[in-house]
């Protein structure tokens, strides 16, 4: 404890003498709406001359540019040094634009995927949006020229999706560190009992709070002030997450955990569920279409939410759990993300895929990986954080982070350690303090490959 006191005392103290000197030091190397190409590497095809080099097209000057020789078929790639979630670019063109041209990106400057093309160009100041992509390359393929000189960019700027913010910073901390969490059961009147809790033992605030829309009268009355906590949960400097442990589209709210949540959908419920334009298929995105409206607010405020719906596919208690296959519980997965993204907008989440370790057949369960951005394992099974387990994960993510999706016995440090690759393990609600005790709370929030609320960079 005392290293990390002493750490916020003189986070304070420092705080306070750049407040003083009239100085702001950023806190992560990237803020949201950041130019990501500024004054990174540039690859081009050719230039003009020595006057025109590519380094002029992101080097935030308007004044300066790159231009090619004088021919079809050139390129501008910016290297950024490492992968983002790059949503959006902007050309400024010369007079010398291009009149069909693509966007492209790529995590090895070899295999390429186009994110925009446009055959109609007509030069000016070109703002491009695309679907978020992982990329460390992006490129800008310039096919037909509209002039008889070459192609010319003032600037070529790239930029993340907003609130990638929280992703990128997962990535960046994926094998080396852990961010520890804590869920905040029921009640919703009180959504911050758990946390508070993990910091009356540690003093330590933990580095993700969660919490749950739920299904009990008083807890679907309370949901607003869940919803406001997991603002001020962000907006204190946390990663927050959110969970559904509804009752079925069969049943309105709110409802009961015994022939609610727990509870099953016949073949035929299911088929009209996940069939678009099925009766329970309305009916749930009615469902969603209330639970938008707080994810909304969380957008409109800038909050970027771990969302984690139907997790435990495998635990079949659960009405949406247990269904293998495409037409399984992944296929409700994709229609709740498609409706949640494309159809209300929400662009907000992150999405994460959840399993538990009842058996290992995950990879039926999987809802495609276009759909989820992390992988998360809940760990209750009595043999704990076997290496097993830990190596079923990785296969399946991929290059994708994982995550502890829960536990009610925490890994130690040294565990988290061993298996570096998990980016947060987040503990459940109250099962943390029957489970663990206070110095073995402590011990994993106070390790130095765990990190809390306060050594958190800013997300937003
Ligand atoms: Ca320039």
């Amino acid at each position: 404890m005392k290293r990390k006191v002493t750490y916020r005392i003189f986070s304070v103290l420092l705080s306070f003498v750049l407040l003083v000197s009239g100085l702001l030091i950023p806190k992560e190397t990237r803020a949201a709406g950041e130019n990501l190409a500024y004054q990174k590497t540039v690859i081009v095809s050719s230039t003009e001359s020595s006057s025109y080099p590519g380094s002029y097209a992101v080097d935030a000057n308007g004044n300066t540019r790159w231009s090619s020789a004088y021919a079809d078929n050139q390129y501008i790639i910016v290297d950024l040094g490492k992968n983002y979630t790059v949503s959006s670019v902007r050309l400024a063109w010369e007079s010398a634009y291009a009149s069909q041209f693509q966007i492209q990106t790529s995590l090895d400057n070899s295999a390429w995927t186009t994110v925009y093309s446009n055959y109609n160009g007509t030069g000016g100041s070109n703002s491009i949006s695309f679907s978020a992509t992982t990329a460390r390359y992006v490129k800008v393929y310039l096919i037909k020229r509209a002039t008889s000189y070459g192609f010319s960019l003032y600037e070529f700027e790239i930029y993340s999706a907003a609130g990638t913010g929280v992703l990128d910073y997962l990535y960046s901390i994926s094998g080396s560190k852990t961010v520890i969490g804590i869920h905040n059961r029921e009640p919703n009147s009180d959504p911050d009992v758990q946390t508070e809790k993990a910091y009356s033992i540690t003093g330590q605030y933990p580095g993700l709070w969660s919490g749950d829309f739920l299904f009990s009268s008083d807890d679907v009355a309370n949901r607003w002030t869940m919803i406001y906590e997991c603002k001020k949960q962000w907006d204190k400097g946390s990663m927050v997450q959110l969970m559904m442990h509804v009752v079925p589209p069969t049943q309105s709210e709110p409802g009961s955990w015994d022939g609610g949540v727990v509870s099953t959908l016949n073949d035929s419920q299911w088929s009209s569920l996940i069939t678009d334009g099925g009766t329970l298929n309305k009916a749930w995105k009615t469902r969603l279409d209330q639970y938008a409206v707080y994810l909304q607010y969380l957008k409109d405020n800038g909050v970027t939410v771990l969302f984690r719906p139907f997790h435990e596919m495998n635990q079949s208690i659960f009405w949406w759990a247990g269904r293998t296959g495409s037409n399984g519980t992944a296929a409700l997965y994709r229609l709740t993300r498609d409706y949640l993204q494309n159809v209300k907008g929400l662009t907000n989440l992150i999405w994460v895929w959840d399993m538990q370790d009842l058996d290992y057949n995950w990879s039926t369960y999987n809802p495609g990986s276009a759909y989820w951005d992390i992988f998360a394992l809940d760990i209750y099974n009595s043999d704990g954080f076997t290496d097993y387990k830990y190596n079923q994960a990785l296969n399946i993510a991929g290059s994708k982070p994982i995550a502890i999706g829960e536990c009610a016995k925490l890994p130690t440090a040294s565990k988290l350690l061993s298996q570096p690759r998990w980016v947060f393990c987040m503990s459940w609600a109250e099962l943390t303090f029957s489970n663990n005790s206070n110095s073995e709370i402590q011990n994993l929030y106070w390790a130095s490959n765990v990190i809390v609320q306060n050594e958190l960079p800013d997300l937003k």
